[in-house]
């Protein structure tokens, strides 16, 4: 049951004055308008034919305007014609004072004038001049409203082409929210079960459905309930998703807008967005509002104000903390935010408060692979034999998004190939599609050319294999793939913590490609570029980040919270010199350490060269079999010890807990708590 209260507002929505910016628009026109019309100042007096003639002739008029449609005329009086025929004497009134008539015929009007004229001139006094009006009084009209009409259609039409276009807003709703409702009525509606993996960000938000489902649970022991909650997390771990199931499982409404929406070109949109988000908010209470990629917005506010900072956003996210501040913490709003660079935001959104608590969506562990698999293998046809374990070893570091991307390519690649259902090489296929790019068999390769990018593989395979810490090796390959030639696929670990050894390592295995081509042919080529790029970064970040070097031990130069725009370097000119001395020594170290195992191991590394020309694809076990098995454990063989272990563990227990329910007859027994 709902037991929000409902906001007053809620009954009388659809009685809402339709009071919008259409009617200040029309207010401004006519008030225009009225303007135009009364500007036209002249004084006009309707006179009959011979009275016009008598102030013709007696020279009470300067010009005369003839109007040839209508068959009238006009007279121009000057100040004697104006006294002659009672104008207002009024001094501070100059515009035109006319007198008007209906002439008799318009074809005779010139022989008429030109007779005036004959006797004006004959008395000495002024001539009349006369002007032909083609136009009538409509076309003066026209003349007159016609360019505020074509400006009144033209803006119409602005408004409509802009609100029949994406988003919905028009000009004259700039200042509305975008947000898209989800509700129960309305799209397909997410639960927890639709989110694999995450088993504590999980635990966290069932919390916040509960607030959703039963606040007086909590506001009965006078708790408050918590106003928002940041999830933050790499893309493509399903934040939107865990949100979603939020509103999906407490079955309230959900807004969701994107904090990029917040941001237009007008001033003051953003402030005023966020206002109308959080009032509709209200009125749909109780609800879920969830703002992606809040980091749009929220990012950290410039230290000074004249120098690169945004005001626009400056005062979008001023008023979103306001706006969180502003209303209470029992009216059932509840604010979830996504991001995937919390140290960038501005501290001000994290104080208790506002979104007062983080929840850490992290990229999934292995047995969160394999979950996320089986939810993505749901609609695909696959082949029975297939080894999801297996599978979920081979995408360390993928998000669920790649998870289902791999799926995807996996089944588009067996429908290529006609298949019936899609296999294991399907999957290692999109695996390496997605990783590596597409495959260049086309790519001509001279024989010359082929022995070396072999002997630099084979480097790189022989390194990581006589190394504790090398990469487990999956394959080794010639086959031209994206922008490289060949690689060395690695199974890569997840480490929680790496040793300092592991890093030189995987250094070390970097360079052996370069290393071999230096030993076997005696001359480098410019394809390791890309190697000794990431090996740089790791050295540097060995020195400036991880305080592992022996001449700055335990400094860390690093800024994680971004908020310096990187204009002074936190070190002087002597530690840099420093810096540039200490990457190039373990650089130089691990060349010829590199080049000093491929030495001790020629006879084998030659015999994998060799294999790869032949074979061009060559497997772990292949290489096995020529250097023997490793003499370290790798990390994910661990791993799956231990998961192997605590799955017994937990089957015994379970089979202890339901012998004892038997025995007590008592299904609310909490599992006891195990640890270690
Ligand atoms: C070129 N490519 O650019 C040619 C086509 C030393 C046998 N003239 O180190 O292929 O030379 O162990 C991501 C991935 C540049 C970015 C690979 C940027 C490769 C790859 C240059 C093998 N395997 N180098 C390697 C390689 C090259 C390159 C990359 C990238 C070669 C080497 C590319
Ligand atoms: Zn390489």
């Amino acid at each position: 049951m709902l037991k929000y209260p409902r906001s007053p507002k809620q009954g009388s929505q659809n009685k809402k004055p339709m009071f919008n910016m259409y009617w200040m628009y029309g207010i401004l026109i006519l008030s225009l308008l009225a303007l135009f019309y009364f500007q036209d100042a002249s004084q006009t007096k309707e006179v009959n034919w011979t009275d016009f003639e008598k102030a013709a002739l007696a020279g009470d008029i300067d010009k005369i305007m003839v109007f040839s449609e209508t068959g009238t005329a006009e007279g121009f009086v000057n100040d004697q014609g104006a006294k002659n025929h009672k104008f207002d004497s009024n001094d501070s009134f100059d515009g035109d004072k006319k007198i008007k008539t209906t002439i008799p015929s318009s074809d005779k009007i010139q022989e008429k004038i030109d007779a005036w004229n004959a006797t004006l001139a004959a008395e000495g006094k002024q001539q009349i001049k006369v002007n032909y009006e083609k136009g009538s009084d409509l076309m003066k009209l026209f003349w007159y409203f016609g360019p505020i009409i074509l400006l009144v259609v033209f803006m119409v039409y602005m408004s409509k082409r802009m609100s029949g276009g994406s988003g919905g807003g028009g000009i004259f709703n700039v200042g509305k929210s975008r947000a898209t409702l989800f509700d129960k009525d309305n799209g397909t509606t997410v639960t927890f079960k639709d989110v694999a993996g995450q088993a504590e960000a999980k635990v966290e938000i069932e919390e916040i459905v509960e607030f959703l489902k039963n606040p007086q649970k909590y506001t009965e022991l006078g708790a408050k309930i918590p106003k928002g909650a940041l999830l933050v997390g790499p893309p493509g771990t399903g934040k939107t998703l865990l949100a979603k199931a939020v509103a999906g499982e407490a079955n309230v409404p959900f807004l969701s807008m994107s904090g990029s929406d917040f941001v237009e070109m007008f001033v003051g949109v953003g402030a005023a967005r966020v206002r109308d988000l959080f009032k509709q908010a209200k009125e749909k209470a109780p609800c879920i509002v969830f703002i992606d990629e809040i980091d749009a917005v929220g990012r950290a506010r410039g230290k000074n104000p004249s120098m690169g900072s945004n005001d626009e956003r400056e005062n979008t996210l001023n008023q979103m903390l306001t706006e969180m501040d502003g209303f209470g913490s029992n009216n059932g709003v509840i604010i979830l935010a996504a991001t995937n660079r919390a140290d960038m935001l501005d501290k001000a959104l994290l104080r208790p408060g506002r979104f007062d608590r983080q929840i850490l969506i992290d990229l999934p562990e292995l047995t969160d692979r394999v979950e996320i698999f089986h939810v993505h293998l749901r609609n695909l046809k696959v082949n029975s034999k297939l080894d999801v374990e297996q599978l979920a070893r081979q995408t360390q570091g993928f998000s669920g998004a790649d998870i289902a991307n791999v799926c995807n390519e996996a089944a588009l690649i067996a429908a290529r190939n006609n298949k019936k259902e899609v296999d294991w090489d399907d999957f290692m296929g999109a695996i390496d599609r997605i990783v590596g790019g597409l495959e260049k068999r086309s790519r001509i390769i001279t024989d010359e050319e082929k022995l070396s990018i072999a002997t630099h593989e084979a480097g790189h395979a022989t390194i990581s294999w006589m190394t504790q810490y090398g990469n487990p090796l999956v394959k080794v390959t010639i086959v031209p793939r994206g922008r490289a030639l060949g690689a060395a696929w690695y199974a890569p670990e997840a480490r929680q913590i790496i040793p300092t050894q592991a890093l030189l390592d995987t250094m070390c295995g970097l360079l052996g490609g370069r290393a071999a081509e230096d030993v076997f042919t005696g001359q480098v080529g410019t394809g390791a570029s890309d190697d000794l790029e990431k090996c740089t970064k790791i050295a540097r970040s060995l020195v400036l980040v991880y305080g592992m070097s022996d001449k700055l031990p335990n400094l860390n130069y690093n800024d994680s919270t971004g908020q310096d725009y990187g204009f002074t370097k936190p070190y002087s000119d002597d530690t840099a010199k420093i810096i540039d001395e200490e990457v190039m020594r373990i650089v130089n170290e691990q060349y010829e350490r590199a080049k000093s195992i491929l030495r001790q191991y020629a006879k084998e590394h030659n015999a994998i060269r060799d294999l790869l020309v032949e074979r061009e694809v060559i497997f772990h076990d292949d290489v096995q079999a020529i250097l023997g098995p490793r003499k370290w454990k790798s990390r994910t063989d661990e791993i799956i010890e231990i998961n192997r272990k605590e799955e017994e563990k937990r089957q015994v227990e379970s089979k202890d807990s339901t012998d004892k329910n038997k025995d007590e007859g008592d299904d609310m027994t909490p599992p006891p708590f195990t640890k270690g």
